[in-house]
């Protein structure tokens, strides 16, 4: 029987046909091709997790204050060789590394890319959606990079991408203005265009919250999430990229406030909230921290958190404007 899948054209050629052209002459294909390397041997461990010794955690203490699930460990060495060695990166950062690795100062290398491999660590032993994020940028000169050359606002970003790791492995590239979907096909290893530009849907399906926190939130976010109860469903996965995923392909909004214990959010600005908001407005949805848009801020820090709020730009408004009240 013919599959769907025969006639859907690869990663690499929509990448080729779609993308600016100054980033396709630039390698990008060679970054987003890296990207793409290291998810599949990280979407072949989850799939046997627990019969490939990837349940559990290391004894290990991240940078980020957080015990490292041995899936962590696996997926920051999937990215990080494949990244290192693919000969067009100049720099790479890393949720679960305290310090930027850097490549190569040579012109031929234009690309900094920030990354959480695995995203959603407390779902891994539970055998529930997880994913991979990326945020990639071109270097603004050819000075040598350091660490500052890392702290870009998110509106720089050139190319976003996310992996989810659910009942199917499901990439997603965003470009300036551009959003497509790619399906993992098992047996050829190939991720087929599976989403065509993709944008959020207009009706907001759901709210996306730890309701659980309710109590430490701030009155403004106790109001503004009063009033979507009232009007929407929940869901929540836990996992930040499957949660996003869903209202990016449903329409929804997701939030992970600050709160009295953690005024500065929990989520990181450079791994995580940069590259889904860069998604989510070339999808037609809003990214903000409740005060200011997301892909604004200047980070100060590599691993910097920060509040979140992204999805259906009706809806990330209404939230702003109760916050504001
Ligand atoms: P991480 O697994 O990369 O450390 O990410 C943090 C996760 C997000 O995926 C998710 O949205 C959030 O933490 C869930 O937090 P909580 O369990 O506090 O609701
Ligand atoms: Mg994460």
């Amino acid at each position: 029987m013919a599959d769907a899948g025969d006639s859907l054209k690869t990663l690499a050629e929509v990448v080729a046909e779609t993308a600016p052209a100054e980033l396709v002459a630039d390698g990008f294909l060679t970054v987003v091709s890296a990207i793409a390397d290291g998810a599949k041997h990280v979407s072949g461990l989850t799939r046997r997790a627990g019969l490939a010794g990837m349940l559990g955690d290391t004894g290990e203490v991240n940078v980020q204050g957080e015990i490292v699930q041995v899936l962590d460990a696996a997926g920051t060495d999937a990215f990080v060789t494949s990244l290192r060695d693919c000969g067009v990166v100049a720099a790479l950062a890393c949720e679960e590394l305290e310090d930027a690795v850097f490549v190569s100062d040579a012109a031929d290398h234009p690309y900094i890319v920030l990354f959480d491999p695995v995203d959603g660590s407390n779902n891994i032993d539970v055998a529930v959606t997880i994913g991979s994020i990326f945020a990639v940028y071109r270097r603004s000169d050819d000075s040598a990079v350091t660490e500052t050359s890392l702290l870009r606002p998110g509106r720089e970003q050139c190319a976003a991408v996310y992996f989810v790791y659910g009942s199917s492995t499901v990439m997603v590239v965003a470009t300036e203005g551009r959003v497509d979907g790619f399906t993992l096909e098992p047996t050829s290893g190939e991720f087929l265009h599976s989403h065509d530009q993709i944008q959020i849907p207009s009706q907001c399906a759901a709210y996306s919250v730890n309701e659980g926190n309710q109590s430490k939130w701030f009155p403004g976010m106790q109001a503004a999430v009063a009033d979507l109860r009232a009007e929407y469903g929940l869901r929540y996965v836990g996992s930040l990229v499957a949660d996003f995923h869903r209202d990016l392909l449903k329409g929804g909004i997701f939030l992970y406030p600050g709160d009295v214990k953690s005024p500065g959010g929990k989520l990181r600005l450079g791994y995580e909230a940069n590259p889904l908001c860069f998604v989510a407005e070339q999808a037609g949805g809003a990214g903000t921290t409740g005060t200011e848009r997301i892909l604004d801020v200047q980070p100060k820090l590599l691993h910097q958190r920060t509040p979140l709020i992204v999805g259906n730009a009706d809806v990330v408004e209404r939230v702003v404007a109760k916050l504001a009240e």
